[in-house]
């Protein structure tokens, strides 16, 4: 089992299919103005001791993809996830790879590849429901979480907007749940997690999005002046 396995001190209880995305996914090193400084794999960006001792900082990206009714779509991590199982979350996060098509630094299109493949890759959402162009990037945010045991985030996360009505169909190995909530559902749901409710937990880059951004840029979208809340210049150390 995982528990084991992580006593053990090896990885031998990983989920095959997050192992596999550990060792494929090749991503962007970043100093903390987000300027490229290399590259390393996904297993060596979320190693804890590799993030203190070699101050790895990588380059993320959260989607928040919300209904024609301005409802926020979020997902359940997989209970196979290496990082934050089981988890409840924005819409969809990933990391944009070291390959040309998602380091175009123009108006962070980059970025925005990586986000379109990873909705179809999370929740089959299928990309021409997801033009690259409707994403919104408002601002990026520097944080650093640790999961359990060895494993943790020390992002530059670009936070996305994208209202859209699309088709979706979750992928088990990414994702065990979803549902789309108002700001009320929403506010109901911190409350449950802050009690500790129904084992209820919110991933902790949500949860500084929520307490920092949500709500306020949510209204923009609702009363249609999003463009009024961007802010790609700084970046915000949390
Ligand atoms: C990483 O998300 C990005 C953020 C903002 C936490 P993730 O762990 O879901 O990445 P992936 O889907 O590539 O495993
Ligand atoms: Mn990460």
């Amino acid at each position: 089992s995982t528990t084991v396995a992580t006593a053990m001190g090896d990885d031998s209880g990983m989920d095959a299919v997050q192992r596999r995305l550990m060792f494929d996914d090749e991503c962007i090193l970043v100093d903390e103005n987000d300027n490229v400084v290399g590259h390393d794999t996904k297993y060596n960006c979320h190693l804890m001791e590799k993030i203190e001792k070699d101050n790895l900082l990588h380059r993320a990206f959260s989607v928040f993809l919300f209904n024609s009714k301005y409802e926020l779509l979020l997902q359940q991590r997989s209970g196979t996830k290496v990082t934050f199982p089981l988890v409840w979350t924005n819409t969809c996060c990933s990391h944009p790879l070291y390959r040309e098509s998602e380091l175009i630094p123009e108006n962070a299109l980059g970025v925005r590849n990586a986000a379109q493949r990873k909705l179809l890759d999370e929740l089959g959402i299928p990309a021409k429901d997801v033009p690259v162009d409707q994403f919104t990037p408002l601002g990026r945010m520097l944080y650093k979480a640790p999961s359990d045991g060895k494993w943790g985030e020390h992002e530059l996360d670009y936070l996305l907007f994208i209202v859209r009505d699309v088709a979706v169909n979750p992928n088990p190995d990414e994702v065990a749940d979803i549902k789309y909530v108002n700001q009320q559902d929403l506010k109901d749901l911190i409350k449950k997690a802050d009690l500790g409710e129904e084992g209820l937990k919110l991933s902790p880059w949500f949860r500084l999005v929520v307490d920092n951004f949500l709500f306020k840029w949510w209204d923009h979208v609702q009363q249609g002046t999003l463009p009024e809340a961007i802010d790609m210049k700084t970046i915000h150390k949390l």
